[in-house]
């Protein structure tokens, strides 16, 4: 996996399939209801199995975990709950020994509030490590500007010390560092070498794009425009295209990135397609891929926040993803996700979670994995797994959901069935609830009492179960990352989006000199008609299937998804028929 920097070539993880773990929600070895290490290591065989190679998992370092980890109080120490440094040092290794890779997750916008340099920082004006935060005077005695915190409120809170706000884009507990600072960016380097020296083999870059603020002349950081509807946005779009940025993962990828095997994701809230194209082309770009986030935005009102639900529309999603794929298709490269620990699950979210789980689950994998870019799978989507159906806030843990819950009540007028709606739909801990292994106590997360529950889902929504169902979405999953190993065109194909005014198919090519591969989706519970002639031989369905007919009309079955190498010559035609 050695960064081809320069030479325009893609590095050999372009074909990799990438899992991500959140370590606590994953496998708990030792009964405290906590997923672990060791948890993890254990079933390493079980993500062989599956065929991906590179594991991000989700921060394991030390934190008071106001936010599960991202807020992190020591860079070089791994959290009790999931372990020691020898655990971690043996999951490394036994990840090596399966020809898999690690990818840790880096968050360095911001540290908690608890980590030694906040700690002195907030104590004098005059301490060494106080401009390793943000620091500004109040404005007529309020705070410096109109940003909002991603987790709700103002984005400064007072610190009496020093009589004066410090800038917080998450929670108060979540310090944004100074990266005009020199010596902040040296310590970030130097943990980042900490990390690759041990081994490991890549970093998913936290928030990466929102590292670099944007100052006026007078070195104030300005207001953030209010959108129309009045919902500030958190200042992610005027803070994410600050010309700094450039500068600082410039210098990042000559003082590290460079001078190791290692590949790299920046999570990119408010990136557009120009600078994403700018930040990850293989000739000169300081990253390797970027998680955009038009397509996660799909489904909320313009302008508002996540939990003002709008309906979602097959057109906005295709017109979304088929933007970013036109946009880095010739320089740049995408990452495919829909699911994470921050999104609702995707079968819940775009496809039908009660009657048509198992097909729209495939759909959906089908749909993501057939475009140009490398594939993220998050725990459990692999399974079918969907969102949790919480009835009460006392299930929840997630600080965005349980601030949003009691403003929303407290301050907005939401009465407590509404936003609980809102979190059914859109909530973080959707994605959170423990992974599911088999059909015994706690679907096999643990010995003890989990730190979520788990739902009462489909007692055959489990690893044991589907590993042992030839059909299940398990093993679709497996069958479309094997083909990304075997198949270019999966690699390289152009894409090419077919049927573009359908309501209901979301229906694309991808053009390569080996093969024109043809991928249709029916996103709805209904049977689709549609005139079709170009004849195909399937690869890959979540149906019986085997051919795309030549002539007449093609009639998809509910949810039914399709991959098939188009037929080019006659001869082939005869055989096709
Ligand atoms: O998420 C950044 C981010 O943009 C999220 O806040 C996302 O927009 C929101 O959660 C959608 O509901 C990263 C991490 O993935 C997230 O878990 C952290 O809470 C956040 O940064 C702060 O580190
Ligand atoms: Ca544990």
């Amino acid at each position: 996996m050695t960064r081809n920097a320069g030479t325009g070539g893609r590095r050999d993880w372009s074909r990799s399939v990438i899992y991500q773990v959140y370590p606590r929600s994953f496998s708990d070895s030792n009964g405290d209801g906590i997923g672990d290490l060791r948890g993890l290591t254990s079933r390493l065989d079980y993500l062989s199995a599956l065929g991906v190679d590179i594991v991000w998992i989700c921060p394991v370092y030390a934190s008071p975990n106001r936010d599960n980890g991202y807020d992190i109080s020591d860079y070089r120490a791994i959290h009790p709950d999931f372990g020691t440094m020898a655990d971690f040092d043996a999951m490394l290794a036994a990840m090596h020994a399966r020809g898999m890779r690690l990818m840790m997750d880096l968050v360095v916008n911001h540290t908690s509030d608890a980590h030694a340099w906040f700690e002195a920082a907030k104590s004098s004006r005059d301490d060494p490590h106080h401009d390793f935060y943000i620091w500004a005077d109040a404005a007529q005695g309020c705070a410096p500007n109109n940003w909002e915190a991603a987790f709700g409120g103002s984005a400064w809170t007072w610190n009496a010390a020093t009589r004066e706000y410090y800038l917080h884009l998450f929670s108060h507990h979540q310090p944004d560092l100074n990266w005009d600072n020199p010596r902040v960016r040296a310590e970030v380097y130097a943990l980042m070498r900490f990390w690759l020296d041990k081994g490991v083999d890549g970093f998913r870059m936290d928030v990466v794009t929102l590292i670099a603020k944007p100052r006026d002349a007078s070195g104030r950081l300005p207001d953030a425009p209010r959108t129309r509807a009045g919902d500030l946005q958190p200042a992610f779009d005027l803070v994410s295209n600050c010309p700094r940025l450039l500068d600082y993962l410039g210098e990042m990828k000559r003082e590290v990135l460079d001078h190791y095997d290692v590949v790299t994701v920046g999570e990119a809230p408010g990136i557009s397609p120009e600078r994403a194209r700018l930040l990850t082309d293989a000739r000169h770009g300081p990253l390797d891929m970027l998680f955009q986030f038009d397509h996660v935005d799909i489904d909320t009102q313009p302008g508002r926040s996540k939990w003002h639900l709008r309906a979602f529309s097959v057109d906005a999603l295709r017109d979304s993803l088929s933007h970013w794929q036109a946009a880095l298709a010739d320089h740049g490269w995408n990452s495919l996700y829909f699911n994470n620990h921050d999104q609702p699950r995707a079968v819940s979210r775009f496809g039908d979670d009660v009657r048509w789980r198992d097909r729209s689950a495939k759909m959906l994998g089908l749909l993501l994995h057939g475009m140009k870019g490398t594939p993220f799978v998050y725990q459990g989507e692999e399974l079918g797994m969907r969102n949790a159906q919480f009835s009460d806030i006392r299930q929840c843990r997630d600080v965005e959901s349980l601030n949003f819950y009691h403003d929303a009540i407290e301050r907005q007028g939401w009465n407590v069935q509404q936003a609980l709606h809102a979190i059914r739909a859109k909530g973080r801990d959707n994605a959170r609830t423990p992974m599911r292994w088999n059909c015994a106590a706690n679907a096999g997360f643990s010995a003890g009492v989990p730190w979520m529950e788990v739902p009462p889902d489909d007692p055959d929504v489990n690893a044991e179960t589907e590993m042992a169902d030839p059909d299940s979405v398990f093993h679709f999953y497996r069958r479309l990352i094997a083909l990304r190993r075997t198949c270019l065109a999966l690699v390289e194909g152009r894409y090419e989006l077919l049927l573009p005014d359908h309501p209901d198919v979301f229906a694309y090519a991808r053009r390569h000199a080996g093969a024109d591969l043809l991928v249709l989706c029916n996103m709805c519970g209904r049977e689709v008609a549609f005139a079709w002639s170009a004849p195909a031989v399937v690869l890959l369905a979540n149906t019986d299937r085997t051919r795309l007919p030549d002539q007449g009309d093609l009639v998809l079955e509910p949810y039914e998804a399709v991959l098939a190498v188009q037929v080019r010559e006659p001869v082939e035609r005869a055989a096709a028929a």
